[in-house]
């Protein structure tokens, strides 16, 4: 068993009620949620919008591999409505984001998934949830904890 830890975020439809349905699915789909933050709402980084973000994050417990885990990731994005990822890198509205923060203390670092996800020391609205719930868990690659990386932020 494994401790994934996953962003959510969502800027289009009802909100709240995507995160929540994402989240009853992941618990169904890669396993039991052992935590989840508040939501914050949030304004759009990299981007422009006219539409706020919720954003959260949450812990599971997981028996899957990491692919498998970005499967049914990708998964459970799909069947909340979510039709295209970026192009180019270039951001757009979404009804749906579920990204894989940490799993366990594991670098995994392929042309299809990046583990730490390579952004969680640059944003704000994935560290104040992650530090809701998770202060002590340890970045494995920047050897510092959660609380330092959102303190390191907002200081
Ligand atoms: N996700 C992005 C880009 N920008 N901004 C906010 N506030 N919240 C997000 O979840 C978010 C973003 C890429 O996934
Ligand atoms: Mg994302
Ligand atoms: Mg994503």
């Amino acid at each position: 068993m494994a401790l994934v830890y996953i962003a959510l975020g969502s800027n289009l439809g009802n909100r709240e009620n995507n995160i929540k349905k994402a989240i009853i699915a992941l618990d169904k789909i890669i396993g039991k949620l052992i935590k989840c933050s508040s939501f914050y709402e949030t304004s759009p980084v990299g981007f422009c919008s006219n539409n706020y973000f919720i954003n959260a994050a949450a812990i599971f417990e997981t028996s899957l591999l990491p692919l498998e885990l970005l499967e049914e990731t990708e998964y459970v994005e799909r069947i909340l409505g979510r039709s295209e990822k970026s192009r180019n890198k270039q951001y757009s509205d979404r009804c749906i984001d579920i990204d894989i923060l940490f799993y366990d203390n594991l670098i995994i670092q392929t042309e299809a998934l990046t583990i730490p996800h390579p952004e969680i020391h640059n944003r704000l609205f994935v560290l104040e949830p992650l530090n809701e719930i998770a202060p002590a868990v340890l970045h494995p690659i920047l050897q510092k904890t959660v609380k330092q990386l959102f303190e390191d932020l907002t200081s």
